[in-house]
């Protein structure tokens, strides 16, 4: 046997797994060379694609176990005891070493966006800002080291991936200025206004306090109280009502800044800038039956959708870009003030220009060291990029830093190495709790004489990170909302109106489910009013879901608004690489068409999976990924029923002769559940040879994004256009009422 340069031996015709050994290991294997980034050899993903990746490193990469201190040690499976069956002695170090620093395993979870998912990349600038900011991220085919992290906002660490809410798209640029943090969401309005009300809006979404449920759900009385008596969080709550809220993937969401940032030029020049992500594999979603069955059949789905795809070399990417406006004296653009995160400023208006490209392209080594670990803080600016007064941002400005100094457990949280700069530091600071630094030197303190004066303040000709010196206006200190803070309503119908009719009715059916779940009426009802006020079909709709009266609006929008072509889904063509596409077969497959599907999935790029009866080998070297017990048809984005083996022939009728010549009924039940899920949700389906005649069975046939034919790949190529629209739209049942 063959083994690599790490002198492991190599399983034929499977690089870098190592031989399997049902044996226990007596002796220790030679410890791995270290790597830089810990890695190992190659590996293949559990949908069994070839990675080219890096496999995980061992857990520990060194030859005996030892204490933390460095001493060997020769039993970790017993406790040290008076006599074999005594009592446990207080003496045990390695036994209270172990146990101690277990029970401090674990930190607190984030107060918001606990549950989430990261990845390494890169961020390649491409030139076209350097006109408008001084950052060096932005030059051009300037590559800047990035990690992104993703989260939803209400539940907990181990909550569902597919909750109804906001995702938060964090993105830290490791820039040889400074760290840059991006925090946005993959929506570009917030709840509130002003940052002095995030602890209300959260309480109110969080689990109620009594009994602490439900978990990671908004649909429940105190987030519809607060929502309903805030006019300003009605925009942002129709976006969580909308498709937005329940992405298909990480991969497939937008990214935005949220805020009105300021760029400043090499002379001082300024704009004002929002930032958009663009995912260029576009912008996608689940349904809300989909969502809540993989909750339960998958719930880390996008954390396995992102770590699956970066593994297979699928690397996500998103095009940064800006909507610029003028930084003119009251920061408005056509009557939209700039400060107020609740309002968006159209494409049409203001288009996103491209500035760069950023692609996922390697997981974490360590979850908790990286992903968990990290740090975000809308603090870390570097020269070229400013702040703006919006309140909500204001805020966000002391919230950050405070927060990781209790859930990181004191302020240095920015050694650890995820969080660490790639510039070099010169900070000043000394000691406090998990102070890793060994700082030589005498004088932490400047200006000194005793360290030669290091450091220096740095000129301007040095490029020092300069707070823009925006003119105040002369007031008076008051805590209050600015008048053009006060339309809440036009911009909700903004966006409403420019959702398609499906759309509209997937909005609609998502607040008559969140409000069915309400028990207080009152609640209900003032929300419809504001439903309402937004569009009077959308309030009436929603009201005879409920079962209530049609809702008087709350107040009219305050002006006449045009739709954006850019917030809707549908009607767009997209790339397709990484779906997923099902293929069932049953005991008797036509191996060779098989093979030919699976060679012409591969080299779409997409992911083949076989669903067969049971797990093992389906013939010709064709190994089932799935099996009938296994599949759920929330992870495919296709799927094709394969032909048996003598197509036309009568005793080879569907999947299988006797089953499928009884009738429905016949059919393995999990194909039919599955088969229909798929169609339920508009996705793709199709079959080749006998395998048509199952969806005949199903009556699934005849419909719109269901292709059927002799040629398996044929099949396929009319699969791969309806997916790059992402569903048969057209499938969806709708009332017509909110057309
Ligand atoms: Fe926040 C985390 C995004 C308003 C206070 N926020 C957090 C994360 C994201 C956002 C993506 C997760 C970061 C990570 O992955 O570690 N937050 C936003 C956006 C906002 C926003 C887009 C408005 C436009 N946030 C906001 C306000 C406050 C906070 C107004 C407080 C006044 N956010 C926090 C926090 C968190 C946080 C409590 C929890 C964990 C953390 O910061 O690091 O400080």
């Amino acid at each position: 046997m063959s083994t690599n340069e790490n002198n492991i031996p190599q399983v034929p015709g499977v690089p870098g797994v190592e031989p399997a050994s049902v044996e226990e290991p007596t002796a220790p294997r030679p410890p791995l060379p270290p790597k830089a980034d810990q890695s190992g050899p190659e590996t293949v993903t559990p949908t069994g694609a070839k990675t080219g990746a890096p496999k995980t490193a061992n857990a520990q990469q060194g030859e005996y176990l030892t204490t933390a201190h460095g001493a060997r040690l020769t039993n970790s499976d017993q406790s040290l005891k008076a006599g074999a069956r005594g009592p446990v002695l207080l003496q045990d170090h390695h036994f209270r070493e172990k146990i101690s620093h277990f029970d401090h395993e674990r930190i607190p979870e984030r107060v918001v966006h606990a549950r989430g998912a990261g990845a390494h990349g890169v961020f390649r600038g491409y030139g076209t800002a350097s006109k408008i900011s001084q950052a060096g991220v932005f030059a051009k085919d300037k590559e800047t080291p990035v990690f992104v992290r993703f989260s939803t906002v209400l539940g907990s660490r181990g909550s569902g991936d597919l909750a109804r809410d906001t995702r938060g798209f964090s993105t830290k640029f490791y820039t040889d200025e400074g760290n840059w943090d991006l925090v946005g969401n993959n929506m570009p309005v917030f709840f509130i206004q002003d940052a002095i009300k995030f602890p209300d809006v959260i309480h109110a979404g969080k689990p109620q306090p009594d009994r602490e449920i439900p978990q990671a759900q908004s649909a429940h009385d105190t987030f519809w109280d607060f929502v309903s008596l805030h006019t300003e969080a009605q925009h942002h709550t129709l976006w969580n009502m909308s498709d937005r809220g329940i992405p298909r993937s990480f991969r497939m969401m937008e990214g935005f800044g949220v805020h009105t940032f300021r760029l400043i030029a090499e002379g001082g020049e300024t704009v004002l800038v929002k930032f958009h992500w663009k995912p260029r594999l576009g912008v996608h979603s689940v349904t809300w039956e989909e969502a809540q069955l993989i909750n339960g059949a998958d719930p880390d789905f996008h954390r396995r959708d992102l770590a699956d795809a970066i593994e297979a070399g699928a690397f996500p990417q998103w095009e940064l870009g800006v909507q610029v406006f003028e930084d003119n004296d009251d920061q408005t653009f056509q009557g939209i003030d700039l400060l107020d995160p609740t309002k968006i400023v159209p494409e049409e208006l203001a288009p996103v220009e491209p500035i760069g490209l950023m692609t996922l392209d390697k997981n974490p080594t360590n979850f908790f060291a990286e992903t968990e670990q990290i740090a975000f803080n809308p603090n870390n600016l570097v020269p070229g990029i400013d702040v703006t007064n919006d309140p909500l941002l204001q805020g966000r400005l002391f919230s950050y830093l405070d927060t990781q100094i209790s859930r990181l457990g004191g302020p240095n949280w920015n050694q650890l190495p995820i969080n660490r700069s790639h510039a070099p530091v010169n900070d000043m600071l000394r000691d406090g709790m998990h102070q890793t630094a060994v700082h030589g030197g005498v004088a932490p303190y400047r200006p000194n004489s005793l360290d030669g004066g290091n450091p220096f303040e740095t000129p301007a000709d040095a490029r020092p990170f300069i707070d823009f010196p925006q003119p105040v206006a002369a007031s008076v200190k008051e805590r209050k909302r600015p008048q053009s803070f006060e339309d809440h309503f036009s911009h909700p119908r903004l966006f409403w109106l420019s959702l398609s009719e499906v759309e509209r009715e997937h909005t609609a059916q998502a607040y008559a489910f969140e409000l069915g779940k309400c028990w207080d009426e009152n609640i209900r009802v003032r929300q419809l009013r504001h439903l309402a006020a937004i569009d009077p079909d959308l309030g009436r709709n929603v009201a005879t879901m409920l079962g209530l009266p049609e809702p008087e609006p709350t107040e009219a929008p305050a002006k006449d608004v045009e739709p954006s072509a850019a917030f809707t889904q549908v009607g767009k063509t997209w790339p397709t690489e990484g779906r997923q596409i099902g293929i069932v077969v049953g005991p008797d497959v036509d191996v060779a068409a098989l093979k030919s599907l699976i060679i012409a999935v591969d080299e779409a790029d997409m992911v083949p999976l076989v669903i067969a009866p049971t797990g093992g080998e389906v013939g010709g070297g064709v190994v089932a990924q799935r099996t009938y017990l296994t599949a759920r048809s929330i992870e495919f984005d296709a799927v094709l029923v394969a032909s048996n083996a003598a197509p036309g022939d009568d005793a080879h009728h569907g999947l299988d002769a006797k089953a499928a010549a009884a009738g429905p009924e016949g059919l393995d039940p999990r194909v039919a559940l599955l088969l229909q899920e798929v169609w339920r949700q508009a996705k793709a389906l199709g079959a080749w040879g006998s395998g048509s005649d199952v969806l005949t069975t199903l009556k699934l046939d005849d419909s719109v994004g269901v292709e059927t034919g002799s040629d398996p790949v044929e099949v396929f190529k009319t699969i791969m256009e309806l997916l790059s629209q992402h569903r048969a739209w057209d499938r969806f049942p709708t009332t017509g009422r909110l057309a």
